[in-house]
């Protein structure tokens, strides 16, 4: 399942059905529709997040499966980065009046920028990458920065811009944090401003090849990793759906193809020397086994850990090592998520945002009677119903996270089938469901008496229409 083929498509169609009900409004008002339409047939937007040298742009460069991110001119790294699939490969720099200027670019490679990166909003860098193709990466240069100016365009591109020029922010679906031990408070903080919760915020624990005691230590620097990114998972449920634990490194040499017989060969050629003693031969400028260029190479593609683990199956050739890498990398587990879990909810919360301008045009627009009906309409129907209750999770997320209410909508948007909604096996029976969702109803209109919030009771009226839905 990809985020663009389930269970969005009837969203989508119901979102256009409006889009051109609003256009036969009149000219103004097929502007917005043209506008807000751009929106809904572009992928989700996915955000990378987190400290400089988390290894953001080496993960984006791995899912992208080409060394671009980061590559560029050195003033290219401090700005904001919108990665989207299409042809030709070109790059716009987007300025903070969203107005657009094209950027020269030498086979991919961004030499020089004429424009100062403080006027920069983000620079939108097409590729023909079908790696890209279900969303848009955004690689950004880091909060907490050295400079405190890379914090502040992070921030402007991701929250400020949204409230004051919103042609250029980036307006990000969902989010991809990375921490390379425990995320910071004031890191956790930022993800909450930018609106994301625990259905559109992933966790990743980066560089976990060299987590805890390192590629030398007593303990594997993966499996290290993986155990503490379990515990992560539980102590930031609140945050992230999950924590994943990645070496963005071997995926990114292992997704790009720069790995070759001539590597693998000087890789097994180390291969019986214990692991202390290499580490301080890669240090070295001994001619022993293998030039130091060709160590330094392997160290900058494989890390300490891949250097030092990767020597026994480099036997078997440049592809056996590759497949190594990937496996190793957590990757392929990542993009998983990315596809089934974070990609759908991604889409889901645009959908969402478009129910919101809808709504900003019902309140500013003389049409206003007009416009209501197109999103009364849309709001009630049943394709729309988990984007209508995803509204609803979101606000109760910002006000009440704790409350039963905000529990029951969680089940009732993550889930697919009538019975996981309602918290059943998954072969409960009909007659078994339908005595739940009474139940549900019932808990649900006894709540709907001693409300705490605005937000609760709006809850709750969604809530009762979803299990008197659930009870038929
Ligand atoms: N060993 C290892 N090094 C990594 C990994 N990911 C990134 N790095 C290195 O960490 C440095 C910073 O990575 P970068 O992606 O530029 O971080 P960013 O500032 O978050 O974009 C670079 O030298 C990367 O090669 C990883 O998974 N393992
Ligand atoms: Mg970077």
């Amino acid at each position: 399942m990809t985020a663009s083929s389930m269970p969005l498509d009837p969203v989508r169609a119901g979102l256009d059905r409006a889009l051109h009900a609003l256009a036969a409004l009149g000219p103004d008002l097929a502007g917005h529709a043209n506008r807000i339409g751009a929106i809904l047939w572009s992928p989700p937007r996915i955000v990378v997040v987190g400290r400089l040298k988390a290894g953001k742009s080496t993960l984006v460069n791995a899912l992208i499966g080409a060394k671009i991110a980061d590559t560029a001119a050195l003033e290219a790294t401090s700005v904001v980065s919108v990665y989207q699939e299409g042809a030709p490969a070109r790059v716009e720099a987007v300025l903070l009046d969203g107005t657009r200027t094209p950027v020269r670019t030498d086979r991919g490679r961004i030499h020089s920028l004429d424009i100062a990166p403080h006027d920069i909003a983000y620079l939108h860098r097409w590729l023909p990458s079908a790696a890209i193709r279900e969303y848009t990466l955004v690689d950004t240069p880091g909060l907490a920065t050295l400079t405190a100016e890379n914090e502040a365009r992070t921030r402007r591109v991701l929250i400020d811009g949204y409230d004051q020029t919103r042609t250029a922010s980036v307006d990000a679906d969902a989010a991809v944090f990375l921490f390379d031990g425990a995320p910071r408070a004031d890191e956790i903080d930022f993800l909450r401003q930018l609106g994301f919760t625990p259905l559109t915020a992933l966790g990743v624990l980066s560089r976990a090849d060299g987590f805890g005691e390192g590629a030398l230590g007593a303990r594997d620097p993966l499996a290290h990793a993986g155990e503490h990114a379990i515990r992560l998972s539980a102590q930031l449920a609140d945050t992230v759906m999950t924590v994943v634990p990645i070496a963005g490194l071997l995926a990114e040499t292992s997704h790009t193809g720069a790995l070759t017989e001539a590597d693998a060969r000087a890789l097994h050629a180390m291969h019986g020397i214990d692991p202390f003693d290499l580490i301080d031969l890669l240090d070295s400028d001994d001619d022993a086994l293998v030039p130091p260029h060709m160590r330094g190479r392997l160290v900058d593609l494989l890390g300490e850990y891949g250097t030092i683990h990767g020597r026994s199956i480099a036997a078997q050739g440049a592809a056996v090592l590759n497949d190594w890498l990937v496996t190793h990398s957590g990757v392929p587990r990542l993009q998983n998520l990315l596809a089934s879990h974070l990609g759908v909810f991604a889409a889901v919360k645009r959908a969402h945002r478009i129910l919101g301008e809808l709504d900003r045009l019902a309140y500013s627009r003389p049409e206003r009677e007009h416009i209501r009906d197109i999103v009364d309409r849309l709001r009630s129907d049943p394709a729309l119903h988990t984007v209508v209750l995803f509204g609803h999770l979101e606000a109760m997320l910002g006000t009440d996270p704790a409350s039963p209410v905000t529990q029951e909508l969680r089940r009732l948007v993550e889930h697919s089938t009538p019975a996981l909604k309602l918290g059943l096996s998954p072969t409960a029976g009909p007659d078994h469901v339908r005595a739940a969702a009474l139940d549900k109803l019932a808990w649900a209109h006894s709540q709907a008496l001693v409300t705490l919030t605005a937000a609760e009771d709006a809850a709750l009226v969604a809530l009762i229409h979803t299990y008197g839905n659930l009870s038929r």
